[in-house]
């Protein structure tokens, strides 16, 4: 790790301002210093460090496109994906952290909040004094979230919450959850449940061959009260949700890439040094192909990452526009992490080296904010109109 070269063949860099590249390099040390040395033990153990949340917190990786106002970090989106790379160069399940914190708890309490809920909640979550999930996905509606049969009654002086959420990311340590359920009308809003509120539990799921040091969990609503300020008064429907989806899908279009270059950067110098037939192995042509297959997708994925951020930032960036990074930028790493295990051959299944957990881990970032063929029928509804998975 020590020797990690951000890949920068196209001299990308000349796009970045002076700042990026200072908030790339700051968060380049940061995982260098409080991610990279433990993670594979983490992963091993299956053990979620609960004590990065508040150094994420000090090192501005909660909310950095949330205005200062509010604790975020008010940078643009560039900025933002730099950040989500250099963390998931570390592991995409600490990246997890960060993006549901950032983009899926803080973006929906900053758009859609009343004035109270973002002064009570956006600062402890910017300083990773709390920590945040945020519960969509339920047992029976994963791709169709519009299905969704958690539900919540107006009980005049309180809301009565019934339900139950799976798959979710931070669950099991989460001070708060940003849930989406319908009420009585059958329209979804978000609420602010707090850890605490009597019915409410958040069981860990175990067993996971991927994400390990990521906690994932479920969300049970037993006849939980919830305040009535608890409710986000901004947006209703599926579009409040599936807009703070467009923030952390364009997150992974960057931190994908950062998985893809510590997988590459592991295979180069894997294979300078490895020697069989008394060559190292980058020295026959089948090695140099993959390895110069690799450059050439992560240069196109970082052309495609920089111009999506320059069109959120313009506020010209759609919802095809993301799935379109979203996907190709996830593939793209899952392949590189695949040849990349070839090179590294029975070295490449060990913790020895950081590709196997690579591999492990992208394959929940392919499925989870919308899996891989979501986005590709989301563009399919874009290029011909039809929406063809309903
Ligand atoms: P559809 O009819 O297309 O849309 C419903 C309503 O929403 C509006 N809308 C949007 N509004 C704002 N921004 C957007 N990006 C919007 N996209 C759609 C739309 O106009 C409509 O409004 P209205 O007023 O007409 O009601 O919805 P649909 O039910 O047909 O679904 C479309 C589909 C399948 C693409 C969508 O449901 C989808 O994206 N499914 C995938 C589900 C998903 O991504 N789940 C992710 C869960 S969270 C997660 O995985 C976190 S992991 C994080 C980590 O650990 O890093
Ligand atoms: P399904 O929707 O059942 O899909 C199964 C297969 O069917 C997929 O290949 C899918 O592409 C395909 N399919 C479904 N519908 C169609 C169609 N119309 N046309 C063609 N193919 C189709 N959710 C949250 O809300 N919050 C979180 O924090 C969160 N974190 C997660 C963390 C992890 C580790 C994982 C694995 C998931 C997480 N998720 C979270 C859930 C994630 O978003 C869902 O897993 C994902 O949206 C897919 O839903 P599903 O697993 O129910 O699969």
């Amino acid at each position: 790790q020590d020797q990690f070269e951000g890949v920068d063949f196209y001299q990308i860099d000349d796009l970045l301002t002076e700042e990026h590249k200072l908030i790339r390099s700051s968060i380049r040390d940061f995982v260098k210093r409080e991610i990279s040395p433990y993670i594979e033990d983490w992963a091993q153990r299956a053990h979620f460090p609960y004590e990065i949340v508040k150094k994420f917190g000090d090192v501005g990786a909660f909310g950095p496109q949330i205005p200062e106002t509010y604790g975020g970090g008010g940078l643009d989106y560039i900025a933002y994906g730099l950040i989500m790379q250099e963390i998931e160069r570390g592991d995409s399940g600490m990246r997890s952290t960060a993006s549901v914190q950032g983009s899926l708890v803080m973006y929906p309490i900053y758009k859609f909040g009343s004035e109270a809920q973002k002064k009570k909640y956006l600062p402890k979550l910017a300083s990773g004094e709390m920590l945040g999930c945020f519960g969509l996905t339920e047992p029976d509606h994963g791709s169709n979230p519009s299905g969704m049969k958690t539900n919540f009654k107006d009980m005049g002086d309180h809301y009565l919450l019934n339900g139950a959420k799976m798959w979710i990311s931070n669950s099991p340590k989460a001070d708060i959850a940003v849930v989406w359920a319908k009420n009585e009308d059958g329209r979804i809003h978000g609420l602010i449940v707090e850890r605490g509120m009597e019915g409410f539990s958040t069981p860990e799921t175990h067993n996971k061959w991927s994400l390990r040091a990521s906690a994932t969990g479920e969300l049970v609503f037993d006849n939980v009260k919830v305040p009535k300020e608890n409710l986000l008064p901004g947006k209703s429907g599926l579009g409040a949700p599936l807009m703070c989806l467009d923030s952390a899908r364009y997150g992974i279009a960057w931190g994908a890439i950062g998985a893809a270059m510590d997988c590459f950067d592991s295979a180069r110098r894997y294979a300078l040094e490895r020697i069989q037939f008394d060559k190292p192995i980058a020295s026959f042509q089948l090695v140099q192909k993959k390895l110069s297959e690799m450059l050439t997708e992560i240069t196109k994925a970082q052309l495609l990452a920089w111009k999506l951020g320059k069109m959120m930032d313009e506020g010209k960036a759609t919802t095809s526009h993301i799935s379109l990074a979203k996907r190709n930028n996830v593939a793209m790493a899952l392949e590189i992490a695949r040849e990349a295990r070839q090179i590294h051959g029975g070295m490449g299944i060990t913790g020895e080296y950081p590709i196997m957990r690579h591999m492990m881990n992208l394959e929940s970032v392919i499925t989870y904010e919308g899996t891989h063929d979501i986005h590709l029928l989301i563009l399919g509804q874009e290029i011909t109109g039809i929406a063809a998975f309903k």
